[in-house]
């Protein structure tokens, strides 16, 4: 049975890899941090209850800014692949919190490198590193492919190309099987409730549950290539599984406007926006309704505005990529479009909201959990 180990196993992608290596047989170790409330809402329906004997799926708790809680773990575990998901993954909170990001996301990939280094299983254990579109930024070709110019455009990219790079150093200095997944951006209905997409469904569908009256949104007219969270933890298992070590983008090659992924989701909530205004004065009205939206909403409302606190210090307007090299190479092909990425999500968050909805009618209103920043 092989063994696995992720860190940041309690986030979107550690939740989805876990259920696919669990699936195919393996055991499966995840890391989790401390916290002071439950963190792990993402993967209980797979969790084990560790006083059973022979369980499969075991978490451990450690943190990637300390060295010596990494060094124990992989010692404990002994596995034959690590994927390296743990990271201050918000691109917005890494201008405010620059060093803490800098310290996860580019010595948190050197400790887990030194680690297996120092341990002696250069030869033993595989190691995929989470690298990210966010590396071209102010992009300088179109579509992005694995030999793109860098030139990141944020700490939280600048941190994840020090990882990059320390990644294909340890596979040229030390002979490690090491590979950078260039991912872009990748979605689901366990998305964070502050990356875009999940901002907008979660906050549409608590509008049309009358449940909160706007959206607060930065700058919609971005591009990004949205693919499913699913089809690219696929994608991280199957680079471990090659002959050679290689880095790969994994991407959809199709882009949207944040703007477009707005009025998808209100077409699923049966809501159409029109949008008036430009930038920072730009604002979304409802011009019809219709199914079961109607009592919350009337035409005429305005239900999307646009706060520059939303707004990056430096910004990365657009990216698409080109994933030749993963389908030619390895077959990999996403199976998930964007507008069906956004119907899965709108109808999950819609069954909260009712949930929500109801709670309120019967006199327990619960805080609509709302981020206040990013
Ligand atoms: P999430 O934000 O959902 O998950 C991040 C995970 O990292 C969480 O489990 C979090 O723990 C953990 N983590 C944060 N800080 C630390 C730390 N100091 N020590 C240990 N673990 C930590 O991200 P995703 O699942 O979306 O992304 C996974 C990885 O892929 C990240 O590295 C991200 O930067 C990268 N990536 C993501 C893309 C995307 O579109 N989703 C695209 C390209 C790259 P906790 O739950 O306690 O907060
Ligand atoms: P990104 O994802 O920065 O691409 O990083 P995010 O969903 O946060 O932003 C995408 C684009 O939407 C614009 N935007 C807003 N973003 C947020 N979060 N909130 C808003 O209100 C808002 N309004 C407009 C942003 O400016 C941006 O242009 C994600 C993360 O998962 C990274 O970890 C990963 O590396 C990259 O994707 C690929």
């Amino acid at each position: 049975m092989k063994k696995a180990l992720i860190t940041g196993v309690t986030g979107q992608d550690g939740a989805y890899l876990a259920e696919l290596l669990l699936d195919k047989g393996y055991e499966v170790h995840g890391i989790k941090r401390r916290a002071s409330a439950l963190n792990t809402q993402r993967i209980d329906h797979i969790y084990q209850d560790p006083h059973v004997n022979n369980a499969n799926f075991v978490l451990h708790y450690g943190d990637l800014t300390d060295a010596s809680s990494i060094t124990r773990i992989v010692k404990k575990v002994e596995p034959d692949e690590v994927y390296n998901l743990g990271a201050q993954s918000h691109v917005a909170v890494s201008f405010e919190l620059p060093e803490y990001t800098a310290d996860v996301n580019a010595m948190g990939t050197l400790r887990l490198l030194e680690a297996i280094r120092l341990l002696g299983f250069e030869n033993k254990t595989k190691f995929y590193q989470a690298s990210t579109s966010e590396l071209y930024g102010l992009v300088q070709e179109k579509p992005q492919k694995e030999n793109t110019p860098f030139y990141p455009r944020s700490p939280y990219a600048v941190a994840k190309l020090y990882a990059y790079w320390i990644t294909i150093n340890y596979r040229e200095s030390y002979g490690l099987f090491a590979c950078n997944g260039l991912l872009f951006n990748h979605e689901s209905p366990k998305r964070g409730e502050t990356f875009v997409t999940r901002k907008i469904t979660r906050g549409l569908c608590n509008i049309a549950q009358g449940l909160e009256s706007h959206l607060y949104m930065g700058n919609i007219d971005a591009l990004r290539d949205w693919g499913h969270a699913k089809d690219y933890v696929r994608m991280q298992w199957l680079m471990l599984q090659q002959e050679k070590p290689e880095d790969y983008v994994i991407a959809t090659g199709v882009q949207n406007t944040v703007r477009q992924f707005i009025v998808w989701s209100a077409q699923e909530l049966g809501i159409t926006l029109r949008f008036e205004g430009e930038g920072i004065d730009e604002v979304g009205i409802v011009e019809k309704i219709e199914g079961d939206n109607a009592p919350a909403l009337n035409v005429g409302d305005v239900i999307i505005k646009i706060d520059p606190r939303y707004f990056r210090p430096a910004e990365v307007e657009s990216l698409l990529g080109d994933s030749s090299k993963a389908k030619n190479s390895l077959g990999w092909m996403p199976e998930i479009t964007v507008q069906d990425i956004c119907t899965e999500m709108v109808r999950e968050d819609l069954q909260i909201a009712k949930r929500h909805s109801l709670l309120k009618k019967h006199g327990y209103e619960l805080p609509v959990a709302r981020e206040s920043s990013k």
